[in-house]
């Protein structure tokens, strides 16, 4: 059921520009924080649905479309930003953003509330576990769908991440592809301080996974390790993407502030300026 994004690549960065202005000035107003988390995956994302998702918004229940979930809930506002401008739902739909009763706020919801969301996640170590399941159901259907997780380095701290890791290297699971956004950030400090992962990307190739190491800001590379998972037949990929937390706003950028803080009406107009001028 392949329906491509007519989309140009070399749209994308515009794209990303876009949704960075859009929740810089959500976060601003709704007083929703993770906007450095949200900075941080927010070309990963857009890359995975411009182009690699094999996916149809006009009908987001099909049973053979490639499932994404985002194991780093906190993320919510860049995937309804996504989801949104990919044409799940309508941008307007997005008003009520982090208002009492809306759908929309700080984590995804369970299916069914938000066309496009296939997982309530939010508490940290619960998306890949999913994802591996579905991914597993998917080959005991006879179906050809892939499954795609981003996860946090900080979450990588959760117990059950590495459970499923080997299980899924355990059963061979080859159509199942992480990305872990690798800000070296989590919620109160250095991921190497709190609990170190370090060396990340050998751990996962140490739990029998298929490892590439990326700049997970650079379309190219992103684009070049996707395709890389593909061709892996044997092995679940992880793709360890260093990223930057807030990626975008000079201010925000590396800022671990950014984790809980929301913009004044004074940053917001700066964020929103340099948005503007580097297009
Ligand atoms: C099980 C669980 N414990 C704690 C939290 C609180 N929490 C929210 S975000 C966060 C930090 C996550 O760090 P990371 O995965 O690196 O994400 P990022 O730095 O990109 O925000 C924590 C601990 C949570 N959501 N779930």
């Amino acid at each position: 059921m392949t329906i491509k994004s007519q989309v140009n690549f070399s749209n994308l960065d515009q794209i990303a520009r876009k949704l960075r202005k859009r929740l810089v000035k959500t976060s601003s107003s709704a007083k929703i924080p993770h906007l450095g988390s949200c900075l941080s995956c927010l070309d990963l994302l857009v890359y995975l649905y411009w182009e690699e998702l094999s996916i149809n918004p006009k009908d987001p229940a099909n049973p053979d479309r490639d499932r994404f979930l985002l194991s780093k809930g906190h993320g919510a506002p860049v995937l309804f930003q996504v989801l949104a401008e990919r044409g799940y739902y309508s941008i307007n739909r997005l008003e009520d953003f982090g208002k009492p009763g809306s759908v929309f706020h700080e984590h995804p919801p369970k299916p069914g509330y938000i066309p496009g969301v296939e997982a309530a996640t939010g508490s940290l170590g619960h998306g890949l576990p999913m994802a591996l399941g579905m991914a597993l159901a998917a080959r005991i259907l006879d179906k050809s769908y892939r499954c795609y997780a981003i996860l946090g380095d900080g979450e990588c701290n959760e117990g059950s991440i590495w459970e499923a890791a080997m299980l899924a290297s355990g059963i061979k699971l080859s159509d199942l592809t992480v990305i872990i956004d690798f800000n070296k950030w989590q919620a109160t400090g250095r991921s190497r301080e709190i609990m170190t992962l370090d060396p990340l990307a050998s751990k996962w190739e140490s739990f029998g996974w298929h490892v590439q190491e990326i700049n997970g800001h650079d379309f190219y590379q992103i684009k070049h390790a996707l395709n890389n998972a593909r061709d892996e037949k044997n092995k679940p990929s992880a793709i360890v993407a260093n990223t930057i937390k807030g990626k975008g706003v000079s201010f925000m950028e590396d800022n671990n502030n950014w984790h809980y803080k929301t913009p004044n009406e004074q940053e917001l107009n700066s964020a929103i300026k340099e948005l503007e001028v580097s297009q």
